[in-house]
């Protein structure tokens, strides 16, 4: 029966993370994966989180089995630091599950809108990343695109989105990052996010927002802004967060899938089929994540650590765009690149062609997704130089 199976393409991202750790060049730059990095090119774990695996080594007392939703202190937490201050007055209609990071909630999602409407189509950025296609996919729905990011201006195509999305049928789905769009960097201002909310209402799609990258673009309240404005505008949405960066708890498998229903017995009967899809998959999630994330959230203490090292990834992902603008136009090279300033979280596209990043990783070991993706907490005060010289060489 395996015999029959043809090969298929790996992630190309996660290829390239593969290929940049073979790499023996002593000035390689991993640009690729979206996984932040310090001046030293480590990804650390965070004080908040060492202090809070310390505390759950003392104090656990069971392995036995937790639920279906997973840890629910993590989830009412979840719940607030997403909503904020909304959280409070929507907490008769949200319904919120733990679960294996920010995929997993992507992919519970999924099987929970097939269950909803098989036939409902999920509209996603153009660009998106690339797992959100395959993720909805597998659950069998169908996925379309609506137009986003302005490759010729840098900018976004706001008013040909609100077109597209006019014409969006009621009960399907529209996929919105929250903040730090991956892979643009291009993120909707309030009064853009005000309209799309208005759309979701008059139009009758329902949004489900991925965020990914919450604290990562201006602050965790910033970044959860547009969200909040829908939770405020809309009768139903779904909400799929992550873990991963802001705790940097990557490979712990922690994330969330909130589901905002239009009043508590339809958010009852939502979280029962919530469940049922959990149960399908893998049961229950795994503990760890949770309790560490639950743990820096109910600690003052800990929470203002955490604040403090969130902050510091922010300002050094914010101050590593100024670097790469000004030392790339310290090169001379034609080309405007004072767009990356402007664009948030780690992700812009540098806007080079598939030629030149294939000669960046030849000759120069620069590692740049082919899209022209750069992950910029991959460049340091070290190795800018080398990297804009690379650059300017390739695109002269
Ligand atoms: N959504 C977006 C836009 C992402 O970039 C990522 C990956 O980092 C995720 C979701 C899921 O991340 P994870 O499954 O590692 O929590
Ligand atoms: O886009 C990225 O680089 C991150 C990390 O299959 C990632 O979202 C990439 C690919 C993948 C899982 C995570």
């Amino acid at each position: 029966m395996f015999s029959n199976l043809k090969p298929l393409p790996t992630d190309p991202i996660l290829g390239l993370m593969a290929a940049y750790q073979q790499d023996t060049n002593p000035n390689k730059i991993d640009l690729g994966v979206g996984v932040y990095k310090n001046e030293q090119g480590d990804t650390p774990i965070l004080e908040s989180v060492k202090k809070a695996e310390a505390f759950r080594l003392e104090n656990e007392t069971s392995k036995s089995y937790i639920g279906l939703a997973g840890d629910l202190g993590y989830c009412r937490k979840m719940e607030s630091l997403l909503l904020g201050e909304h959280s409070a007055l929507l907490a008769d209609r949200v319904r919120t599950a733990q679960t294996p990071g920010g995929t997993g909630a992507l992919r519970v999602a999924a099987e929970f809108i097939a269950r909803c409407n098989p036939q409902a189509t999920v509209w996603v950025t153009t660009p998106t990343w690339a797992n959100h296609i395959s993720l909805f996919e597998a659950a069998g729905l169908q996925v379309k695109e609506y137009p986003y990011y302005d490759y010729e201006n840098k900018g976004l195509l706001f008013d040909e989105m609100i077109t597209a999305l006019k014409q969006v049928p009621k009960g399907d789905i529209v996929l919105l990052h929250a903040c730090c769009h991956n892979p643009s960097g291009m993120d909707l201002n309030q009064e853009q996010w005000k309209v799309v909310a208005e759309l979701a209402k008059d139009v009758g799609f329902t949004p489900l927002v991925d965020i990914a990258y919450q604290g990562f673009g201006a602050s965790l309240n910033e970044d959860a802004a547009g969200l909040r404005v829908l939770a405020d505008t809309v009768e139903e949405m779904i909400i799929c967060s992550s873990c991963s960066k802001n705790f940097g708890l990557y490979r712990e498998r922690i994330g969330a899938c909130s589901i905002i229903a239009k009043d508590t017995a339809v958010a009852n009967v939502s979280n029962s089929v919530l469940l049922s899809v959990v149960r399908g998959i893998y049961s229950m999630p795994p503990a760890h994540g949770a309790t560490i994330v639950d743990t820096i959230l109910g600690s003052e203490e800990l929470t203002g650590l955490w604040h403090q090292e969130l902050a510091q990834m922010r300002d050094r992902i914010n101050g590593l765009r100024s670097l790469i603008v000004d030392n790339l136009h310290a090169q001379d090279v034609a080309q405007d690149f004072s767009f990356i300033k402007h664009q948030h979280g780690m992700f812009s596209f540098l806007s080079i062609t598939k030629e030149q990043i294939e000669r960046l990783q030849k000759e120069y070991a620069i590692y740049i997704v082919g899209s022209s993706r750069v992950n910029v907490a991959g460049v340091s005060k070290a190795n800018i130089e080398y990297f804009a010289k690379a650059v300017a060489d390739v695109i002269k």
